[in-house]
């Protein structure tokens, strides 16, 4: 019972009929932005989870979003030819996607879905390929959706051009502590720059369709019944209209970083092989899955959100990391450099990766 008041207010578990019960509550995941936790009773698991409302302004719109894309995938799994693991919003006792707490914080719950957890960077050849199935599989259960009933969930997420502003703006107004490693991401801002805009400006004219995007299929977000066999993706939270190329790039900057978002090592490879495996997978959905268009992006849509992503660390560094949580000093910088330098090594490799994507 300790353990609960701890983590959850009584109000929020009362909220979902869940106060009288004997509860035992964890913290769940390694999140970058909300805080989870794992609310377990005799008869049951719950998945709840603190809105960061500092990042998203709306909680209504993403739980909407939640309850509509996952409502929607439920319905087409009962057909599908293949097997798909969607968490699904519990209501509150009076039936409404969240509860605001007294404090104001914005509280949502979700069912649990049992899965194993592998070593961190366990892929192999299988187990990508495995990746890119379950991203396609995600892309076919939600092509269905209209996708103007959906929100954005954060304004501006997955827009580079306006993460580039942001940071060019937070850059002109903190005077952040010269080290080494701020002039390296600086560096490579500028070297990276001009490239990251392409996405950009053929989804402005229009020659990129804009459908469902799940915004976050990074590694951690996959559901692995066992090490090889990837059932879904948990975390819907920026599931909203935009471009599938951002979610294919995201996953390869994920799956194909071999050392992780957190190290601290020089050396960062971006793996080749993986980049092939999850390619596989993906298309394994249908030759046709992707227009030609798009397809002769990916390599540019792999480069740009590892770009972004370098980008946003960077900028919520600067401006005293309001953004991404941290545990230490210095967190957010050293996240940046790791993706500058996968962009980096992606970069020295890319003949072969587009010869690869032809
Ligand atoms: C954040 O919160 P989490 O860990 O699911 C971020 C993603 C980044 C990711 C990098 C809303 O995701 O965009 O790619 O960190 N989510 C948001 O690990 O900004
Ligand atoms: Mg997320």
């Amino acid at each position: 019972m300790a353990l609960k008041q701890t983590f959850i207010p009584v109000e929020v578990l009362n909220s979902y009929g869940l106060a009288d019960r004997e509860t035992v509550v964890v913290p769940l995941g390694k999140g970058n932005i909300n805080d989870t936790y794992l609310v377990s009773f005799s008869s049951g698991k719950v998945v709840f989870q603190r809105i960061n409302a500092a990042v998203f302004p709306a909680p209504a719109a993403i739980a909407a979003n939640f309850q509509f894309v996952s409502g929607h995938i439920q319905k087409q799994i009962r057909t599908a030819p293949f097997e798909y693991q969607c968490a699904e919003l519990i209501p509150t006792l009076e039936g409404e996607g969240w509860y605001i707490d007294q404090k104001g914080e914005c509280w949502r719950a979700q069912n649990y879905i049992e899965h194993a957890v592998p070593e961190s960077r366990h892929l192999n050849y299988g187990s990508a390929v495995q990746l890119g199935q379950v991203l396609a599989r995600f892309h076919l259960l939600t092509e269905g959706l209209d996708v103007t009933e959906l929100h954005e969930p954060i304004p501006g997420f997955h827009r580079t051009l306006r993460y580039l502003e942001s940071y060019d703006t937070a850059l002109a107004e903190a005077q952040p502590a010269d080290s080494a490693a701020l002039s390296a991401c600086r560096a490579y801002v500028e070297r990276f720059r001009r490239r990251v805009t392409v996405l950009e400006q053929e989804r402005a004219s229009g020659r990129l369709p804009i459908r469902v995007m799940h915004g976050d299929p990074k590694l951690d977000n996959v559901i692995w019944r066992e090490a090889e066999q990837a059932k879904g993706l948990f975390d819907l939270d920026t599931v909203g209209p935009g471009l599938r190329l951002y979610d294919l790039g995201d996953c390869l900057r994920s799956s194909c970083n071999l050392i992780g978002e957190e190290a601290c090592q020089h050396e960062v490879t971006f793996s080749a092989e993986i980049f092939q495996a999850v390619l596989e997978g993906y298309f394994s959905a249908g030759e046709n899955f992707l227009g030609a268009n798009e397809r002769e992006l990916i390599v540019d849509a792999a480069l740009t959100i590892t770009v972004e992503l370098g980008v946003r660390f960077l900028t919520d560094y600067i401006g005293g990391n309001v953004y991404f949580k941290t545990t230490r000093d210095g967190q957010n910088l050293g996240r940046a450099l790791v993706q500058f330098k996968l962009a980096d090594s992606m970069e020295s490799q890319e003949k072969e990766l587009r010869r690869m994507t032809a």
